[in-house]
């Protein structure tokens, strides 16, 4: 689709006496959608408007988020000058005196307690050269263990079933156009009609060309109407779900045995396993009847192509790690891998959910998909930081655990970049008091976040429409997110932040960086010969194309588009089955007499995570100004509670309060509530704090509760 052409009225023409373009990305999801702000100034107000760009992953799309991305980037609660807390409140301060106070600060917690008491969060919203920079900033300039980001509630289950199964984790295997060109799709938990709804078309047009579509979910969604089979299970039952399809799907013979044996391990043992198991146990586990499960075997295995996309719906569990390895055995015992129209795509959330988890925020991560406690890796990376391996930090906790390193008193400062930690983590009221008893919190954001509030100084960022950079969208496309507005205020990017921080820490040297370019292309180095290989990806090449798909390890490779066509990337070439149990060893919470419903949370099409940025946009709030609890209405019948009307909402770990909202989309046993909103609204007051053994992923999906009408 070209470029829309931005019509005016007369009247407004007449109003306008300067107007400027910038274009950008979306600050939004993974699908990173291009798009020009246009800013007309005139004697009485300033207008904005936004039109699309053209490029192949939106196709010159945007969503109604996108659509009015501008209006927090404009918001006049934008903080412009670094914030300093004095006697519980805010004050502007200078930068110098900012980066005077942090530099006492960290300087004397190290002294006192050791390097790891200072520890860094980070964020999937990060550019690449950021994500990176954030990760150099805390094993060099402030020498700690302890960092870990938002993207660990996010990507870490699909990413870590994906590294243990192919060897390497890149979301998509596929280009996005290669859906149009399959038979069957799985589509398991995961709701991209609201959460990355420029993708759409792609599967419209699969549709039109007669692939059968599949979709998992408890409750019905935008996404589920398109579905020719929709298999609404019981909440956390994906594992065993999958169990039953490969059990079906080895029964009736649909297997790929020379793919299996030339280019995969473990399959014997997979078998065994789900032969050993009963399709009426799983029908009753899962609560999906038999006939179900044998129609969604049927079309799955007798499709010649085919593809699964999974998201936070099955990840977002304690078992995520398990259940996303299960829907990835199906996907090897059919050999629907490594060629045209098949393929696997855990669908990225965050602009940088990609991008943002191979460069080194991560625990145990260092650039290019590197591992901290691997002595090579660290050799290569300190070869290239120009410091010595010993003095490189081993790995840290994962972003939940180091809340619990606070109240063990270990972690007593923090310093967040892009993430509102208090409400998008489980458990949301001890990871409150963790914040409060920390005695230094600095918090990186556009915004004082909810987080932000707690913290004792605030240094303001810029927004996407400043900061240029690169972004790895949800294909693995890399993509320069060019930026043309000038920086409000006394705002900085992120990166120059980090280097100036790092500079009155006496690390100047390993910072000298004067654009994101630079930084770019010291991050293109550090990823050579790891897994994420970026170093073939230059500014140059991504300005004059649409971007480049890693791995890329030479400036003459065109990138690779599809993965898996010859090798898996384990030594032996080989991807990995591995027998998934249909429960975890440790049982996920289940309803009972003092908390019958099961609650899951997730998202609605208007608000954008812990809605910071899409609560200040007066057309999104517009659509969805408080959270609501989405309840069947022969249920909430059952608990007396009315339409429209506030809902007390407990379970073992506290309460909220929010508006009823009756849909027969949901299943009887469910209750869904977003979690965008804040305070008496945060949802993760009542999350459990067990994460996944393998990945550490929270159980954001399943709680359970119990219901009253507040009266
Ligand atoms: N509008 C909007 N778009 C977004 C975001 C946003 O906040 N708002 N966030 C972005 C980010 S960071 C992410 S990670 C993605 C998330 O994208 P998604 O994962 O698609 O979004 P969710 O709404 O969290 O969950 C998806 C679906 O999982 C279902 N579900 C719940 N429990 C289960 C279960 O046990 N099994 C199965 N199979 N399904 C279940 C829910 O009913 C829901 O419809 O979206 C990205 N895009
Ligand atoms: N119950 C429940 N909880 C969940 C989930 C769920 O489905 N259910 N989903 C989880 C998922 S998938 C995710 S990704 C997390 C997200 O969790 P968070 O990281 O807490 O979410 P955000 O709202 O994106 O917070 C980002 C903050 O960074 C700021 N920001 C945005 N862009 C930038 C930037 O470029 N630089 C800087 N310095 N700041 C920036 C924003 O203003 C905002 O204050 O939440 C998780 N929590
Ligand atoms: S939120 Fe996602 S789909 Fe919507 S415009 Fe932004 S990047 Fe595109
Ligand atoms: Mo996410």
């Amino acid at each position: 689709m070209a470029e829309r052409l931005v019509k005016y009225s007369r009247a407004q023409q007449k109003d306008v006496q300067d107007e400027r373009s910038y274009d950008a990305q979306c600050p939004y999801c993974s699908m990173q959608c291009k798009m020009r702000v246009i800013e007309q100034k005139g004697p009485s107000r300033t207008q904005y408007k936004t039109i699309a760009l053209d490029n192949p992953t939106s196709e010159g799309r945007l969503c109604v988020k996108g659509i009015h991305a501008y209006q927090h980037a404009v918001h006049r609660e934008r903080v412009k000058q670094p914030l300093f807390k004095v006697d519980g409140q805010f004050v502007p301060v200078s930068w110098e005196f900012a980066l005077a106070v942090m530099k006492e600060k960290f300087t004397k917690i190290q002294e006192e307690f050791g390097t790891d008491a200072v520890s860094v969060y980070g964020g999937g919203s990060l550019t690449n050269e950021e994500a990176y920079l954030l990760g150099k900033f805390a094993r060099v300039a402030l020498k700690t263990k302890y960092i870990d980001y938002n993207g660990r509630f996010c990507m870490s289950a699909a990413a870590s079933a994906a590294n243990q199964a192919f060897g390497i984790d890149r979301g998509l295997t596929n280009r996005l156009d290669e859906i149009e060109q399959t038979d069957c799709i799985i589509l398991a938990g995961t709701n991209i009609a609201e959460c990355q709804p420029t993708i759409m078309p792609y599967f419209e047009r699969a549709k039109e060309n007669g692939t059968k579509i599949i979709v998992i979910d408890p409750r019905v969604t935008e996404t589920s109407k398109m579905a020719d089979w929709h298999i609404q299970l019981k909440p956390g039952t994906d594992a065993a779900l999958a169990n039953g399809l490969l059990k079906l799907i080895i029964e009736h013979g649909y297997i790929d045995e020379a793919f299996l044996s030339e280019r995969t391990t473990g399959f014997d043992e997979v078998m065994d396993h789900v032969q050993s198991m009963e399709i009426e146990s799983i029908s009753t586990l899962t609560d999906v009847s038999v006939e179900q499960l044998e129609k969604v075997a049927l079309t799955f295995g007798k499709a010649e192509r085919a593809m699964i996309f999974t998201a936070r719906g099955v990840e977002q569990q304690t078992d995520g790690y398990m259940a996303v390895r299960n829907f990835l055995n199906l996907l090897l015992a059919t050999g629907s891998i490594g060629k045209l129209g098949c393929g696997y795509g855990a669908i990225t959330g965050q602009g940088n959910g990609q991008g943002g988890r191979e460069h080194g925020q991560k625990a145990d991560q260092l650039p290019g998909y590197r591992s901290i406690e691997n002595k090579e890796h660290r050799q290569y990376i300190a070869d290239v930081w120009g410091v010595n391996e010993e003095d490189l930090p081993r790995k840290g906790v994962s972003a939940y655990e180091m809340m619990e390193k606070i109240h063990e008193g270990e972690i007593k400062a923090m310093f967040i970049m892009g993430s509102n930690p208090i409400v998008s983590n489980p458990n949301a009221t001890y990871v409150k008091e963790a914040l409060e008893k920390l005695s230094f919190i600095v918090s990186v954001d556009m915004f004082i976040s909810e987080s932000g509030k707690l913290a004792d100084l605030i240094l303001p960022t810029t927004s996407y429409l400043e900061d240029e950079g690169t972004m790895t969208n949800v294909e693995g496309r890399v993509m320069l997110r060019p930026a043309s507005k000038e920086k409000p205020g006394e705002t900085k990017h992120d990166w120059e932040i980090l280097c100036e921080v790092a500079g009155v820490l006496g690390k100047e040297k390993y910072f000298a960086f004067h654009s994101a370019e630079q930084i770019f292309d010291e991050l293109r180095v550090a990823s050579r010969g790891g897994i994420a290989d970026y170093y073939g990806i230059t500014y140059e090449r991504l300005r004059e194309g649409d971007g480049i798909f890693w791995p890329c390890p030479t400036t003459n490779h065109s990138g690779t588009e599809r993965l898996f066509e010859e090798k898996f990337y384990h030594q032996d070439k080989k991807a990995k089955l591995m027998a998934v149990s249909n429960t975890p060893a440790k049982k996920k919470e289940s309803t009972s007499l003092e908390f019958p419903l099961y609650l899951t949370t997730g998202r609605v099409v208007a608000h954008y995570l812990t809605g910071v940025q899409t609560r200040r946009s007066s057309s999104l709030a517009a659509r969805d100004i408080e959270s609501h609890i989405q309840i069947h209405p022969e249920t909430a019948d059952k608990y007396g509670i009315e339409e429209g009307r506030l809902v007390k909402i407990r379970s073992e770990r506290g309460e909220i309060v929010v508006r009823s909202r009756f849909s027969t989309d949901v299943r009887f046993d469910t209750v869904f509530v977003p979690f965008h909103w804040a305070e008496s609204q945060n949802i993760n007051d009542l999350i459990s704090n067990e994460l996944d053994p393998t990945c550490r992923m929270p159980g954001f999906k399943i709680a359970a509760v119990h219901i009253t009408m507040v009266t």
